[in-house]
């Protein structure tokens, strides 16, 4: 497989299909991709092909979003026989492309989730987030229109009084970029957050590939009460991606 551009936005894949001598196989069946990303909760990019042209489909695709991306690629023989591969690609975005053309390092990013109440009687109003795990902390929202899966960063997080907002998987999140440190399964991070008001929270989370169970973990600051603080697994990455094959 291989790939128009790995910058975000719209490419075009292209998978060629070849039989044992290498030869391209003249009918190879249907193929139906499926890009999942390996952070954050969001929904997958699908693209399927009804046929190939001399054994290579040729799909659109479009990266919503810069980070690692995992395509599985399900191809349907003519006899119905069915094969399944997965490639990988690490998609940049352009202010991305821009730094590492100066050298600097980029790397994997996490997602942060939790549940804030607020029991006060005046909304609060969270306004950055910041950690020493991540060179860059931002809010960020999955949107998903026309089944196509997105972020968005969101300025603030309002709670009104006596609200509870919900960070998880597939909504709401806290997006750490740029790791400074590998977040291992069992381990920690710890976050600061600030709001409008100047009072800051100053937050553990454990990172774990999944929140499994409802966690105990409620601690109360100032009129905020803060549980189900999880943070997703992730490597921070060194130098030279940009030598990762697409294969
Ligand atoms: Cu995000």
């Amino acid at each position: 497989m291989s790939v128009s551009d790995k910058l975000v936005g719209e490419t075009r894949l292209l998978l060629r299909v070849s039989d044992r001598d290498g030869k391209a196989v003249s009918n190879p069946g249907t193929l139906s991709l499926r890009g999942d990303m390996d952070h954050a909760g969001m929904a997958p990019v699908l693209a399927e092909a009804e046929r190939a042209v001399d054994g290579v489909f040729s799909l659109p695709f479009e990266w919503t979003m810069a980070g690692g991306w995992i395509v599985e690629a399900t191809l349907t023989l003519p006899n119905g026989e069915v094969a399944v591969e997965t490639f990988q690609f690490e998609i940049l975005s352009e202010a991305m492309e821009a730094d590492m053309d100066h050298g600097a390092m980029t790397e994997e990013s996490s997602a942060v989730y939790l549940s804030i109440r607020n029991r006060g009687e005046s909304e609060v109003t969270i306004v950055s987030a910041d950690s020493a795990a991540a060179n860059e902390v931002a809010f960020h929202r999955t949107v998903v229109e026309d089944d196509m899966a997105r972020m968005e960063a969101v300025d603030s997080l309002r709670i009104s009084a006596g609200e509870t907002v919900d960070l998880a998987p597939g909504g709401l999140h806290i997006m750490l970029t740029g790791l400074t440190a590998d977040l291992t399964p069992g381990g920690a991070l710890t976050l600061r957050l600030e709001c409008d008001s100047g009072e800051v929270y100053d937050l553990d989370f454990s990172v774990m590939n999944m929140m499994m169970s409802e966690l105990d973990d409620a601690v109360e600051i100032g009129n905020l009460v803060f549980s189900k603080r999880w943070a997703r697994p992730a490597k921070a990455r060194g130098m030279n991606m940009r030598a990762t094959p697409g294969s």
